[in-house]
């Protein structure tokens, strides 16, 4: 393990092996208790899609995404020859606190450093606080809140947190900063831990 921040994540990446963490002699028993009370649950990001990235090779990429909150660190599988790629794939992170998240996009390429296609920070908060209000049974598309495009947040449209199939989930469009265009679609959604503190 890198280190005890990267060692919990990807434990609870897959939240049945909490309990297994008990019985692992290389992991210290304190530190699970301390990330029990501690976790607030899992945030899970479904990376969806890249729109008009740019290209890094001659005419196109070979994208894949980087989500990093604090110490965790998670990456998409690599699309080839793409622009527009199409992810479909879930990172979850775990969250003791709510940071801001930071997606990065990147060129793999195999004989030299993969080069960057941009970057973008979102706030979790909004998103958070529309799954403490513990809503139930609203239909379908209900719009919960509406988080508009500013100066200093990365949306390139209005973000609806929705109720979805009996959850709220946040749909996002983001901008990539420091590129000269491109935008990667995400969505939000919350998994409670029992015996985690929670939300
Ligand atoms: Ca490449």
């Amino acid at each position: 393990m890198a280190g005890p921040g990267l060692g919990l994540g990807l434990l609870l990446h897959k939240p049945l092996l909490i309990s297994h963490s008990f019985f692992n002699p290389n992991f210290s028993s304190s530190s699970t208790f301390s990330l029990m009370e501690d976790l607030l649950g899992l945030l899970r990001i479904r990376i969806h899609r890249g729109v008009n990235l740019v290209a890094r090779d001659v005419t196109t990429s070979d994208p894949y995404v980087v989500i990093r909150m604090g110490q965790q660190k998670l990456k998409t599988g690599v699309v080839k020859k793409s622009i527009n790629p199409v992810w479909d794939e879930d990172l979850t992170l775990s969250v003791a606190e709510p940071l801001p998240v930071t997606l990065e996009v990147y060129d793999k390429d195999a004989f030299s450093i993969d080069d960057k296609m941009g970057s973008a920070v979102f706030d979790i908060q909004p998103f958070l606080e529309a799954v403490k209000m513990r809503l139930e049974n609203l239909p379908n598309g209900t719009i919960i809140t509406t988080v508009k495009p500013t100066r200093t947040n990365c949306l390139a449209e209005e973000s609806h947190i929705t109720w979805s199939d009996g959850k709220a989930v946040q749909n996002m469009v983001l901008r990539l900063q420091n590129v000269k265009c491109g935008e990667i679609e995400i969505r939000l959604s919350w998994i409670d831990v029992p015996g985690s503190k929670g939300l």
